[in-house]
């Protein structure tokens, strides 16, 4: 061989093993990745299986409906035990390969523990992201607090995925899509944090009970209002134990079948409003609001939610949504 010849053979060699090496370390398995601290920001990462082909839901009835064959995908992750203390000041939610609009919700449980609204319902909630509030998915805490997992606890990682037919969504068929969670840590040695703790308010016909998520609205119905029932144990109010303050908060509904607010109340007396909007950009998007708060509470303030839509079909509408999520730290 001549030497010019020799001398690109040897540069083509060594760029191939470089781009191998590469490849190697940048495509991973979803599990290789999932309960391990690295990086030099901190982080913790949690991934769901892939769902191998998101095909879209057609709709059966004048409007998207929960009984239509193929509405939406569930899934849940293996456990994911972290092997020290977690101090989680942010969350990130990113979906691979489809649109972040095509996540119903992501939540992050921890099954050693019951929900605190609806302890027969299941295991605890850490925190969630829903498909309202999945384009704006940072999630970042105030200085000085964040979620306290302790090392050994066990972590699911639930996903579902909701890709309905035009007019409602694009109506493509994706492949291989998963739902990525990322926690923020604080540095080692700075962890004289305020706890938060993680709250889910939900309105319901079914309150605490298998379907606690979810009510119906009437047909040709503009305006209906879905309040809570008085007592606690409806799932849908919160009532303080001590002073403490709200530090992040968001609701989630669901626009894109008449969905308009959620009214959030403290001793009955309305604060906060948080409207679902058609998004500027993407015909297919609503967006509603979450983000820091500063809400005051004394030990017995009962914080209520009651959600506002419009039913224009014929049919009832089954599986419309009003939820308040928020973070709260005891004051000391
Ligand atoms: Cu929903």
């Amino acid at each position: 061989m001549r030497p010019v010849l020799a001398f690109w053979a040897l540069l083509g060699s060594i760029l191939l093993a470089i781009l191998f090496i590469w490849i190697s370390n940048t495509i991973k398995a979803p599990e290789d990745e999932s309960g391990e601290v690295g990086g030099s920001i901190r982080t913790f990462v949690l991934q769901s299986y892939p769902v191998p082909s998101l095909a879209p839901h057609a709709h059966t009835l004048a409007i998207d409906s929960m009984e239509d064959t193929g509405h939406h995908v569930r899934l849940l992750s293996d456990p994911i035990v972290p092997e020290e203390d977690l101090w989680v000041t942010g969350v990130s939610f990113e979906v691979i390969n489809a649109p972040a609009f095509t996540l119903h919700h992501g939540t992050v449980f921890r099954t050693d523990e019951r929900d605190l609204e609806c302890p027969l319902q299941g295991p605890r909630p850490l925190l969630s992201v829903a498909q309202d509030q999945a384009h704006g998915s940072e999630v970042a805490f105030a200085e000085g607090y964040a979620i306290f997992v302790p090392k050994g606890t066990p972590l699911v990682l639930e996903s579902m995925f909701h890709n309905p037919l035009p007019p409602l969504g694009i109506g493509e068929t994706y492949t291989d899509v998963s739902l990525k969670v990322t926690f923020s840590l604080a540095d080692t040695g700075q962890e004289a944090l305020k706890p938060l703790t993680y709250h889910l308010l939900r309105l319901s016909d079914d309150p605490c009970g298998a379907n606690m998520h979810t009510f119906a609205v009437p047909a040709r119905t503009e305006g209906y209002i879905k309040s809570g029932s008085t007592g606690q144990t409806d799932g849908s109010a919160f009532i303080a134990q001590a002073t403490s303050t709200i530090v992040y908060w968001g609701a989630h509904m669901h626009g894109w079948e008449g969905g308009r607010s959620v009214t959030v109340s403290k001793n009955e007396k309305e604060i906060q409003v948080f409207p679902t909007q058609r998004s500027q950009d993407d015909p297919y998007r609503f967006d509603t609001p979450h983000g820091p708060a500063q809400v005051q509470l004394q030990a017995g303030d009962k914080i209520s939610i009651e959600s506002l839509y419009d039913n224009w079909a014929d049919v009832p509408l089954r599986g419309a949504m009003g939820h308040l999520a928020f973070y709260i730290a005891e004051d000391q």
